[in-house]
């Protein structure tokens, strides 16, 4: 589905018209910094359409990638009406199913070697945490280009969590600054217009050192002599402030 684009920094993922009709409404949306760039469609030797999008991988050094699958359905309304009245059996998902668990087909599905699409695709669903959770983890590609979709039935949270730790792991992506200073009287700067928005950390005017002997976890409490500033209780108190703002 995917190839390498014409030009640097770009890759060409074979043209679904929806997908198309999405980036370009997309480009002119306050979401446009959050996707990738869309940089039009190209016709390849291959006589295929593919769209031509930012490369999101190309400014980073080996990197590591985990793809979620966000929502509680992941078939389409239409595609259910379209197994009430049709009842297309997919051998292929019924592979997938019994490779996962013999045991998930009914009679009748093993008799006929086929199940509907959203059959498959509610079962996917429960066996992983999309149905519970809204969202599952997909895939994952390691920086050594070993990749692996063997989350099929990763659902609790606990699961998740191991599979979320497991993939951060070995990226040290933490701050050495935020680590080693305390953040006294700075301040987060929120920005938006009307296309974008953004935050940014300011005022260090009061940001220092913490001392040689003393770490600090900026979530604990503070006592005198044990410079902890709270940054985190804010930003954690921030987050969920701003996520019940998004639940009604
Ligand atoms: C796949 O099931 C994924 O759900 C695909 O979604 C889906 O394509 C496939 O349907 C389905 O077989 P597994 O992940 O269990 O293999 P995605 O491509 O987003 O991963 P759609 O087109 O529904 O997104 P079919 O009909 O393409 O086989
Ligand atoms: P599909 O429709 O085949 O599921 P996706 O758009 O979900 O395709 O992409 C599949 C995978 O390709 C993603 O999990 C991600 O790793 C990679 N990918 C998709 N889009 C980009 C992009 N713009 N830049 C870099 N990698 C991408
Ligand atoms: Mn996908």
């Amino acid at each position: 589905n995917f190839k390498a684009g014409p030009d640097q920094g770009t890759i060409l993922k074979k043209l679904c018209p929806q997908e198309q009709k999405c980036f370009q409404f997309l480009m002119k949306d306050i979401l446009r910094p959050f996707v990738p760039e869309y940089k039009g469609q190209v016709t390849c030797d291959d006589g295929e359409l593919y769209l031509q999008l930012q490369d999101l991988l190309s400014d980073f050094d080996s990197p590591c990638v985990m793809d979620c699958k966000i929502g509680v359905r992941t078939y389409l309304e239409e595609e259910l009406a379209k197994a009430k009245e049709k009842t297309k059996l997919r051998k292929d998902m019924y592979e997938k199913m019994i490779q996962i668990d013999p045991k998930a087909p009914t009679e009748e599905e093993h008799r006929s070697k086929g199940v509907t699409k959203p059959r498959y695709m509610i079962w996917r669903e429960t066996i992983s945490s999309t149905s519970t959770l809204g969202f599952r983890v997909d895939g994952v590609k390691k920086a050594d280009g070993t990749s692996s979709k063997d989350f099929k039935t990763t659902k609790t949270r606990d699961q998740i969590a191991e599979a979320f730790k497991d993939f951060t792991s070995n990226c040290p992506n933490k701050s050495h600054f935020f680590r080693t200073h305390e953040l006294i009287g700075s301040s987060l700067l929120f920005v938006h217009d009307k296309r974008k928005a953004s935050i940014w950390m300011i005022d260090f005017a009061k940001t220092v050192p913490v001392p040689e002997n003393v770490n600090i976890d900026h979530n604990s409490t503070w006592k005198v002599g044990n410079h902890e500033d709270g940054y985190l209780i804010g930003l954690d108190n921030i987050a969920s402030i701003f996520e019940s703002l998004i639940k009604d």
